[in-house]
């Protein structure tokens, strides 16, 4: 008897299994918040945030262009409104980490300019005492944990730090930055896997700039909705317009509450932008001055906080550069003792190689 020829096709079984499937469920239920009004001191600061990340970031590439800078430099110009809106959606004791586009990870932390920018610059009162440069700094103290150049490494590591604190039985939440480059290694998905099961706190920030160095993100994955790379994995994502500081703070504070409530992680796919080069080397040939252009024009994160200052608050011009120039005194200052510090001393090529307090696992 010949076989019967199945009634269906497997693409079609595919979608109907996936329609009526408990996952797509879980993640219809995460609708992304709508985003929350600020009042005008919070436009404020995040305007100020914002601001001084950009300022600090164009002088960072001077100080490159004149040689000051050595290695790796990436620049996180276009995507401020990640990092600022996260940071105020946390609170104390929350950590991040996150690749080597770092430097507005470790402002927004609340790290000092003169130690980040000492940093870049190879000197002794850099965070990581001039031996690390742009892609290793870390401060215990802001619970900023790199910095890491290499990509998708600190999936784990964030994955990590989420298993540290459901150990120690505190409410702290791991935010751990990765971009849709990294979200194609295989260890992003081991990390899933394990903070899935053990309902880890962490927040997977994807920050989808929408290329990896120079290869676009449809180019590169098959699915490029990032916020579903968690389905396998029963972890719930939403995509937030990550130009939008209010849209990413609305998702920040949905999400916190969601790992603070025990329900394990959660994916925020941040809609983002990056205006410069993938890093100082970098012509930025694959994409056309007009895209960038446009983004610039049309959705530029600090633009749009600046608009609702004057429009919705009423601030004049003169307020508003009254907050520009304290944000360029605090970068030039930055800068001048950047370039004036010392270098560290030779001595300092044999210290901190090996930890000399290790935390031991309790009994
Ligand atoms: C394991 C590993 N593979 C390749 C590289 C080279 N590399 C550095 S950055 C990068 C692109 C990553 O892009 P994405 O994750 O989108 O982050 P973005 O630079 O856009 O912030 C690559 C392939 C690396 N550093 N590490
Ligand atoms: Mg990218």
């Amino acid at each position: 008897m010949a076989a019967s020829k199945p009634k269906t096709s497997p693409k079609v079984a595919a979608e109907k299994a996936r329609a009526a499937g408990a996952i797509v469920d879980t993640l219809r239920a995460f609708e992304p918040p709508a985003p929350v009004q600020f009042s005008k001191d919070e436009e404020l600061r995040a305007y100020r945030d914002m601001l001084l990340i950009r300022r600090f970031e164009e002088k960072a590439g001077q100080l490159y262009g004149m040689g000051f800078i050595g290695g790796f430099c990436h620049l996180y110009i276009g995507q401020e409104a990640v990092v600022i809106g996260m940071q105020m959606a946390m609170k104390e004791g929350d950590e991040v980490i996150t690749g080597y586009r770092d430097h507005g990870h470790m402002l927004a932390t609340g790290m000092e300019s003169r130690g980040v920018m000492a940093e870049l610059t190879g000197r002794r009162s850099g965070y990581s005492k001039g031996k690390g440069g742009s892609m290793h700094m870390f401060s215990k103290e802001k619970h900023f944990y790199g910095g890491h150049g290499i990509v998708g490494a600190q999936v784990s590591l964030g994955t990590g730090l989420a298993f540290a604190n459901r150990y120690k039985g505190n409410d702290a939440v791991s935010i751990t930055y990765f971009g849709d480059g990294a979200a194609n290694q295989g260890q992003v998905y081991e990390s899933f896997n394990m903070a899935s099961l053990w309902k880890l706190p962490v927040i997977y920030v994807i920050e989808n700039n929408r290329y990896a160095m120079g290869t676009a993100v449809n180019r590169a994955s098959a699915e490029t909705n990032f916020a579903h790379r968690g389905i396998s994995f029963k972890i719930p994502g939403i995509q937030v317009d990550g130009m939008d500081v209010r849209a990413v703070k609305a998702a920040g504070d949905m999400a916190l509450a969601h790992c603070r409530s025990g329900e394990g992680p959660i994916i925020l796919e941040m809609l983002t932008y990056r205006y410069r080069g993938h890093s100082m080397s970098d012509p930025a040939k694959y994409r056309t001055r007009d895209e960038v252009q446009k983004m610039r024009s049309e959705s530029d994160p600090i633009e749009q906080v600046r608009a609702r200052l004057v429009n919705a608050h009423a601030m004049s011009e003169d307020e508003l550069k009254t907050v520009d120039k304290e944000v360029r005194e605090i970068v030039a200052d930055a800068a001048e003792f950047a370039q004036n510090d010392p270098e560290p001393d030779v001595a300092e090529l044999w210290t901190d190689i090996y930890a000399d307090d290790i935390p031991q696992a309790a009994e």
